[in-house]
């Protein structure tokens, strides 16, 4: 029976190359994250999500597995694996693994397998198919693009078969239609299940399932040329209540998907509880209000109305029938105080305290990203050989391909790109930012450690350390905050964010000013019934006494980037 405990979980994600390195040979490692759990505790966090730990030669840093069963080694050994579980059960923290099950590693004994011999009866683990004549050459079987740039489609060898690869060309998409591969990776899931493990997070699972026979896309308006025929597919459902029953069911576990673009309908279904699929999948609207199209390297300017959407449209979706996740960051995405058209090197403190209260009081379980709780930052790059993310490099290529001036697409890349957050964590300010004792870090470490670290956040009398701390454990001391029915206030301001969570008569009301200018904010509810329980503006230590004008006391004034949470008790 399920207990459902991740309702009231708090998760912490840990991108293990750069959380912290104990053998100081330049990667992060297990033996390092057994080093910091107390610290990930006293944050309030109750449950860890591990960035791929598995064998990988890292072409796309671990999300190409080679060997699903197996850590890999500069992370440590299965023995400091099963020693990482039991330390963080020790501490009451979930464990919840990566799984990235799209695709493998093309160094995958199950790919080198398939393309050694046509007959091979792992060739049916993948998507092959015949190129197409044009005149003289063999051209891929279909026009469907790549996540990562470039024709999804890898010639294999010189014959005239094609592998299919929606990311990097060193990860080959399963085929999800045979029953072995389905039935391999239920033996992975329950092989991790019965390690201890309490969950996974499936890597863009929603592109399991492809419309066959495969064809060219020939809308107009697709997001990428081919979604429509990898995203959402047909037998999604199918596929995820066969995982659900036959591995996740059988455990007391929690199912987070990464979806990629879903339509409103399948997000609902894929979570809905009746339904048996998944238990929440992340939803990243919100973070395309400050880019182009949700194509992430090129900016726009914030936009507070789509962020709402984004934000509050999933809410509203699972309220009821399923459950939902909070996100702000993760290893895909730059630090959200350099976001949203902050200037972060005026109001860090202010926007990354007001970005944690407007998101993590929502419904949902929180996921924080580490470093995210002290407020880290974005790395000053000077160069592209400074970044180590290939999909840097691919974009990069392609725009100066294109002819544009090479700073210029610096300059783009540098707008949207991951390596912002896959940076060693700065804990303090001694060498490499204490990530370890001295040796060259496999990306570089963020220039500004020594002014912007964890110690001296947690130090500081700004900490925004420890207005995460007060703020989850809210979560813990007010049920709405984690049961409570959602409803936003004045969608049409630009300026204001404001929204309620009620439950059994209990309201919580957060509103916050998503701006750099002093602002009025109406209160739409009879102000003196509440009380402030949390406030990022601080008098003493203690939160400042909200300014109310107007006859009524009604109306509040909302300093930069100021938010405050407020309690109504019956
Ligand atoms: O990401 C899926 C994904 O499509 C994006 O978030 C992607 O990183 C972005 O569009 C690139 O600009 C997942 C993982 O989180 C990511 O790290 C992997 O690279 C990707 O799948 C492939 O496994």
């Amino acid at each position: 029976m399920k207990s459902r405990w991740y309702k009231n979980a708090v998760v912490y994600q840990i991108y293990p190359f750069s959380f912290m390195d104990s053998n100081n040979d330049g990667f992060g490692d297990i033996e390092g994250i057994i080093s910091k759990l107390d610290y990930i505790r006293n944050l309030g966090a109750t449950a860890i999500w591990f960035s791929p730990l598995y064998k990988s030669p890292d072409y796309d840093y671990g999300y190409d597995v080679s060997d699903y069963k197996a850590i890999d080694e500069k992370f440590g050994t299965m023995e400091d694996f099963d020693r990482l579980v039991r330390e963080c059960h020790r501490r009451d923290l979930k464990v919840i693994m990566d799984m990235v099950i799209n695709h493998t590693s093309t160094e995958h004994p199950w790919f080198k397998e398939a393309i050694s011999s046509p007959d091979s009866p792992y060739r049916d683990y993948y998507i092959i198919r015949k190129g197409r004549i044009e005149g003289a050459n063999v051209i891929p079987p279909s026009n469907w693009e790549s996540t990562f740039t470039g024709s999804a489609w890898e010639r294999i060898g010189d014959s005239d078969d094609f592998y299919l690869h929606l990311f990097c060309k060193e990860q080959a998409d399963l085929n999800w239609e045979n029953p072995d591969v389905r039935r391999e990776i239920i033996d992975i899931l329950n092989f991790w299940f019965e390690k201890g493990v309490d969950g996974f997070r499936f890597d863009v699972f929603n592109m399991f399932s492809k419309v066959y026979p495969i064809q060219d896309d020939t809308s107009k308006d697709s997001f990428q040329k081919g979604a429509p025929y990898y995203v959402d597919g047909p037998r999604m459902h199918e596929f995820l209540k066969e995982l659900n029953e036959k591995s996740f069911s059988l455990y007391d576990s929690f199912t987070v998907g990464e979806s990629f673009h879903p339509s409103e309908e399948a997000a609902r279904d894929y979570v809905r509880e009746e339904n048996g699929e998944l238990d929440a999948i992340f939803s990243f609207g919100h973070l395309d209000s400050d880019n182009i199209g949700g194509k992430k390297f090129f900016p726009k300017p914030f936009d507070l109305l789509q962020f709402k959407d984004g934000f509050f449209n999933p809410q509203r979706a699972a309220y009821g029938e399923g459950w939902n996740t909070l996100v702000l960051e993760n290893h895909d995405n730059p630090r959200c105080v350099n976001r949203f058209s902050i200037n972060a090197a005026k109001y860090r403190y202010e926007a990354a305290t007001m970005l944690a209260a407007v998101t993590y009081m929502g419904f949902g379980t929180p996921f924080i990203y580490m470093g995210q709780e002290a407020g880290l930052v974005n790395c000053d790059f000077k160069k592209i050989d400074e970044m180590m993310d290939p999909v840097s490099h691919f974009v990069y290529d392609l725009m100066t391909g294109y002819g544009m001036p090479k700073w210029l697409a610096f300059r783009f890349i540098k707008y949207g790109a991951r390596d912002h957050s896959r940076v060693p964590i700065a804990w303090d300010d001694s060498a490499n930012g204490g990530f370890n004792d001295g040796h060259a870090p496999w990306q570089c470490v963020n220039p500004k450690y020594p002014e912007i670290n964890i110690k001296k956040d947690i130090e500081s009398e700004k900490s925004v350390y420890r207005f995460y701390r007060k703020l989850l454990r809210i979560r813990k001391t007010h049920e709405e905050a984690v049961m409570g029915e959602i409803q936003e206030y004045d969608h049409e301001n630009r300026r204001v964010i404001a929204y309620s969570r009620t439950y059994q008569g209990k309201k919580l009301f957060i509103c916050a000013n998503f701006s750099k200018h002093t602002t009025i904010y109406n209160f739409p509810d009879e102000l003196s019934k509440y009380k402030i329980v949390l406030n990022n503006y601080q008098v003493d230590g203690r939160p400042a006494r909200l300014p109310f004008v107007g006859k009524k006391g009604q109306k509040l004034i909302l300093k930069p980037y100021q938010a405050i949470v407020l309690s109504y008790q019956p």
